[in-house]
């Protein structure tokens, strides 16, 4: 077990002390994080004490440790899972030999690429959720949302703590532009599509935290498995922090569910109009959000057919979740049948493994739906929520740009552009859930809109002040 060293400007398990280059690279990054933080970061709320929970070593029980700390005093640092003694590449062409500590030339560029790519999500959904404090539900989804914050904003520490360690000056350029680049910005924007969409609103907090942090389990898993072992390595640990930021996306979206029940009971009814009326969120509408967000995160997984993809895991360098729960770890000789709008084909199975891990996610992502719907059942609502096709509204991949409903089948254009404001949230939509949005502060009170969680944070009850606002 690795302690963390708190005494460090910069607190790490990587013993950067004897690394007195990178310590300082890293302590010259540092003010501008702090800056960005202060700039982009979550708006207004720097003077608050916000009950957060830090990690004080990469063990399961280095997690117990919670108290109020002020956002900008959180100690970001650089945070990896113990080395597995002598482990071996798992995958690929180099199965079974040692796994790099150091990268291989012919590997770098494309590397730097993954983690950069991987590094930018994480200020980006800082960025994206910045304004998010000011309608808070209550104090207990504040906390919360700041928690998940502060822990984005530790996983873009884990990248740069790579580009600075193992790419040189290239790193440490590249660890400047995950600063500069910014969430929707028309010139420089992040790297992303799901990335720059907005998130103005707490359902599509919930849905983003359910769906798009759920792509990032998916690819935090797949580069655990990776032959470079400092990048395997820090994301095992980030996948433990990931657990919590899907924990809040799938409460969240069931407390929404809960409350839209009782309010159809309330009112004897499941018109939408009449459950807005009543202050709550209909169930069309939620599934509306659901659409969305499940297929602009569906991009997320890239083409259905994909060189990028084939290379990396031929060379190591990315595999697929739980690498272990496979026989085949070559697949030199598989193939997949694929079905694209040209028709179905047998394509080698190495250039499908974006898809092989869209339709593994799409099942997790079922299992919430599942849940909920149990719950609409024993309400006595016919109303049922789904998963839209992986084909529906597409950006990224074979079926971009294709006019496909929900269900997948391809369709006229002109009734699919008709039709699409049925099927995500209109203008008018956005603006009834924006009118929810009203903040509630006083501890223990919850909106009108959303369910009251089952339980507290840490066992401490749900009238605890999880974010004291000065
Ligand atoms: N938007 O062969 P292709 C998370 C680009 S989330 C824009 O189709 P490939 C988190 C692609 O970059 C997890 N561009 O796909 C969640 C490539 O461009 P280049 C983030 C896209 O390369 C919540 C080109 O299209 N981590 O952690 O096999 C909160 C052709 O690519 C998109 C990672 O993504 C898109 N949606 O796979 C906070 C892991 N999709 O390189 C955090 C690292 C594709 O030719 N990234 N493109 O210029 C990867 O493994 C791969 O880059 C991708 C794409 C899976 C994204």
């Amino acid at each position: 077990m690795s302690a963390i060293d708190y005494a460090e400007k910069i607190p790490n398990n990587v013993n950067l002390v004897g690394d007195r280059t990178l310590q300082r690279a890293l302590e010259h990054w540092q003010p501008h994080f702090l800056q960005w933080w202060h700039e982009m970061g979550p708006n207004d709320f720097e003077g608050a004490d916000v009950y957060l929970r830090t990690a004080i070593s990469v063990d399961a029980q280095g997690w117990a440790h919670y108290g109020k700390v002020r956002m900008p005093d959180y100690r970001w640092g650089i945070f990896l899972a113990d080395p597995v003694a002598e482990r071996k590449i798992g995958f690929g062409d180099a199965m079974g030999q040692p796994a790099w500590q150091q990268i291989p030339g012919e590997y770098r560029s494309t590397l730097r690429r993954l983690i950069v790519t991987q590094g930018d999500t994480e200020p980006a959904s800082v960025e994206q959720q910045r304004l998010l404090g000011h309608t808070c539900p209550s104090l207990y989804d504040l906390r919360n949302l700041f928690q998940i914050n502060v822990e984005e904003g530790r996983h873009l520490w884990a990248m740069v703590y790579l580009l600075h360690a193992y790419f040189g000056r290239d790193g440490r350029e590249e660890a400047e532009e995950l600063l500069a680049r910014h969430s929707g910005d028309a010139d420089k924007p992040r790297i992303l599509t799901t990335f720059n969409e907005p998130i103005s609103d707490w359902l599509s907090l919930y849905c983003f935290t359910y769906f798009t942090d759920r792509d990032g389990k998916y690819q935090l898993k797949s580069l655990a498995e990776s032959a470079f072992d400092p990048l395997a390595r820090t994301c095992r640990f980030m996948l433990t922090e990931e657990a919590h930021h899907m924990f809040v996306g799938e409460t969240g979206l069931s407390r929404v569910v809960k409350r839209s029940l009782e309010v159809m009971k309330e009112v004897g009814s499941d018109d939408p109009d009449r459950i807005r009326a009543a202050g709550a969120v209909d169930l069309p509408l939620l599934q509306k959000y659901l659409n969305f967000w499940c297929s602009s995160s569906l991009d997320l997984f890239g083409s259905e057919i994909s060189s990028n993809s084939a290379a990396n895991f031929a060379n190591g360098l990315k595999g697929r979740p739980d690498e272990d729960q496979y026989e085949d770890h070559g697949l030199r000789e598989k193939t997949l049948n694929l079905v694209t709008p040209q028709g179905a084909s047998d394509v080698p199975m190495l250039n499908a493994l974006n898809e092989v891990m869209r339709e593994s996610y799409l099942k997790d992502c079922e299992i919430g739906v599942k849940r909920w719907n149990r719950s609409i059942e024993r309400a006595g609502s016919q109303f049922r929520l789904s998963l839209p096709s992986s084909r529906f509204r597409r950006s990224i991949g074979a079926w971009a740009g294709q006019p496909v409903d929900p269900q997948g089948n391809l369709m006229q254009r002109e009734l699919y552009e008709k039709s699409l404001a049925s099927w995500i949230p209109s203008e008018g939509d956005k603006a009834f859930v924006h009118s929810l949005m009203q903040k509630v502060i006083e501890p223990g009170r919850m909106a009108g809109w959303i369910a009251p969680p089952e339980r507290g944070i840490n066992n401490l009850p749900l009238e605890y002040e999880y974010v004291k606002l000065h």
